[in-house]
């Protein structure tokens, strides 16, 4: 069993479809201001490690719009809690390159850091559409013509930034 470090019930719910020996555990762990979220992920592993028994892992993810100079990228979490889908979609009114990309970063921990990444090319819908989490409404994956927030868990996966980092780590796991 490995712990999924994490306070989104939904990140845990897509990654339990593609991990199935994980649980979800909720220890809120600070996330530092960086330039990455690759050192945002190895801060919080260095400072759960001796906080959590057994193996784990966390995972920081962003949205990089084009357009806006890769905004909110590592600052996706705040920018989605203050301004939300709404505010995103008026800071690109006028805009006509709507390319953007989600990144994932996984950080496992088993006495040693793994890191195991995704990226999720694609652009920013013109109005919201669907449910989902976060930002699924307003992006929508190269290669479908849905958001996120219009397909299922099992269809985001194939296309997302978690997925694809999830399935790399998944096949470090099985060749252990
Ligand atoms: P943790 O407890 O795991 O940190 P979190 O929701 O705070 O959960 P992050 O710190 O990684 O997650 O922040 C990433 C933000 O980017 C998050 O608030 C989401 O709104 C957004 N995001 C990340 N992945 C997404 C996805 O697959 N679909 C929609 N929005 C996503």
């Amino acid at each position: 069993m490995i712990y999924f470090i994490t306070g989104n019930k939904h990140k845990y719910i897509e990654a339990k479809k593609i991990l199935h020996e994980i649980e979800m555990k909720h220890i809120p762990y600070p996330e530092i201001q960086a330039d990455s979220l690759e050192e945002v992920a190895e801060f919080g592993i260095n400072y759960l490690k001796n906080k959590v028994n057994g193996k784990f892992f966390l995972e920081d993810s962003g949205l990089f719009i084009n357009a806006l100079n890769d905004f909110p990228g590592v600052y996706s979490a705040y920018v989605f809690k203050t301004i939300g889908n709404d505010g995103i979609l008026k800071l690109m009114e006028g805009i006509d390159g709507r390319k953007a990309y989600f990144k994932a970063v996984i950080a496992y921990y088993d006495g040693e850091i793994h890191l195991f990444k995704g990226i999720c090319h694609g652009r920013i819908a013109m109005q919201k559409r669907g449910k989902g989490f976060g930002y699924d409404p307003i992006f929508i994956p190269n290669g479908s013509k849905k958001t996120f927030g219009e397909m299922n868990k099992e269809e985001k996966n194939k296309y997302s930034h978690r997925g694809i980092a999830l399935r790399e780590f998944d096949r470090f796991l099985n060749s252990q």
